[in-house]
């Protein structure tokens, strides 16, 4: 260990990338409200550096925490101490780190078409906008790139319009990616793009639904997040930007929207995870998606996608009211996770965010949902949390397909009931 400890810090001299050596995952279990309150202190020591996965704690929920190597043995004699039981799900993050830098290697060859594009491995956002690009050129009657706006690092932000023709058509909007790391679901935003146009004039029902609506997919809606998770830091979730008077860096986009801000279930420290940013909207990845349904006005079912956990969610996540379409959202639902278990035998859980996770303020739903979008989900892809974040890139596809027969199933129920 100390060998490795010595060439990962080498490693980082080098090439400035964060390492994971001998950085572990565990679940902790937490059975009461005792046990919940001692995984809360454990989180509030800032020097332990630790980086909750899945969380915060419930009673009888599990909590993910990526432990850094030096804090390994504290965590395990604090939990062991006040009788909290936990497993090592990821034993050493870095192996599977470089497993995924193999694999990406293995298939570095850039593709000249959207036909030899390879869709079973990781990509760059450069490899990604180009793949876009392709797209775009290849199927000019169906397939147009917007650009919404631009991010903190004045990076691009690009939405693919499918459309096949008509004036302002009921549109469903899809996002992936918006949590950096997550990246099965930039991925997964790939793969169904290309499905989209090959689908469409083959799929009887596919087609019905695209001769009355549009598709907006936002594939990389964190750009400057995703750069950063393949340049410097595979585990960032953030979006890049500077908050003055403070040293850390980035805001979570999936706080900062504009639906219970401030309430509790975000932070208002910039050195969490969770941190809502300086107001809603500050973030112009957030803002650039505001702007635009806005405009739009005619966005009929707004699906944000992130991992893991395999859920179907939909609002409210800032309070326990039950929102007004409760019923029929928890029906639809329902028969969702009925077609994405028929393919591989994957389990969805699905309800409200703040029933079925936890309670989380300005998060992007709440407000398309607070704007009249009735049909506003959110999905947590693969898997349960044996890789967590680091899915392996076998395991894109079918998360692609599954997930494809939920979309499906959301867009068809929004096609056959206007409002
Ligand atoms: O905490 C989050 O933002 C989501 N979990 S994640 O691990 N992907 O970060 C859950 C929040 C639920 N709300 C939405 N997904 N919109
Ligand atoms: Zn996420």
């Amino acid at each position: 260990m100390r060998g490795l400890l010595v060439l990962s810090a080498l490693l980082v001299a080098v090439f400035g990338k964060e390492d994971f050596v001998g950085h572990q995952v565990l679940r902790i279990s937490v059975v009461d409200e005792a046990q919940v309150q001692k995984v809360k202190e454990l989180e509030e020591l800032e020097h332990l550096q630790l980086d909750f996965w899945r969380g915060p704690a419930r009673p009888g929920s599990a909590v993910d925490v990526r432990v850094p190597f030096p804090s390994i043995q504290a965590v395990k004699i604090f939990l062991e101490t006040h009788g909290i039981s936990y497993t090592i799900m990821i034993e050493d993050v870095q192996r599977l780190l470089d497993e995924e830098q193999e694999q990406m290697f293995a298939f570095q060859a850039r593709a000249r078409s959207t036909d030899s594009f390879n869709y079973a491995t990781y990509h760059t956002l450069e490899e990604i906008y180009g793949f876009m690009d392709m797209l775009v050129a290849e199927n000019p009657q169906l397939v147009s790139k917007i650009q919404i706006g631009k991010t903190y690092e004045d990076r691009p932000i690009y939405v693919l319009k499918f459309s096949n023709g008509g004036n302002n058509r009921p549109a469903i909007w899809i996002d992936t990616g918006i949590h950096s790391r997550e990246w099965v679901t930039q991925a997964s935003g790939v793969w169904f793009a290309k499905k989209i146009v090959q689908d469409f004039g083959q799929d009887a029902t596919f087609t019905s639904i695209l001769n009355d609506m549009d598709i907006f997919l936002e594939i990389v809606t964190n750009p400057d997040g995703f750069v950063f998770t393949h340049t410097k830091n595979r585990m960032w979730r953030k979006t890049r930007s500077l908050t003055p008077g403070s040293i850390c860096v980035g805001v979570d986009a999936n706080r900062n929207w504009d639906a219970g801000f401030g309430m509790p279930g975000a932070s208002n420290n910039p050195c969490t995870e969770t941190y809502r940013g300086a107001h809603a909207n500050s973030e112009a990845e957030v803002k650039s998606i505001v702007d635009f349904v806005k405009a739009q006005k005619n966005i009929k079912a707004f699906i944000s996608i992130h991992s893991y956990s395999q859920l179907l969610l939909y609002p409210y996540g800032y309070k326990t009211e039950p929102c007004p379409d409760h019923a029929e959202l928890d029906q639809l639902a329902k028969s969702a996770v009925t077609a994405l278990e028929s393919l591989y035998g994957t389990k969805y859980k699905y309800g409200s965010i703040i029933d079925t996770i936890y309670q989380a303020s300005g998060s992007t739903v709440d407000w398309t949902y607070s704007q009249g979008i009735k049909y506003s989900f959110t999905f947590e892809l693969r898997d349960t949390g044996r890789y967590g974040f680091l899915l392996p890139a076998a395991q894109i596809v079918p998360t692609a397909e599954e997930t494809w027969l939920a979309l499906r199933t959301i867009m068809e129920h929004t096609h056959k009931n206007p409002y």
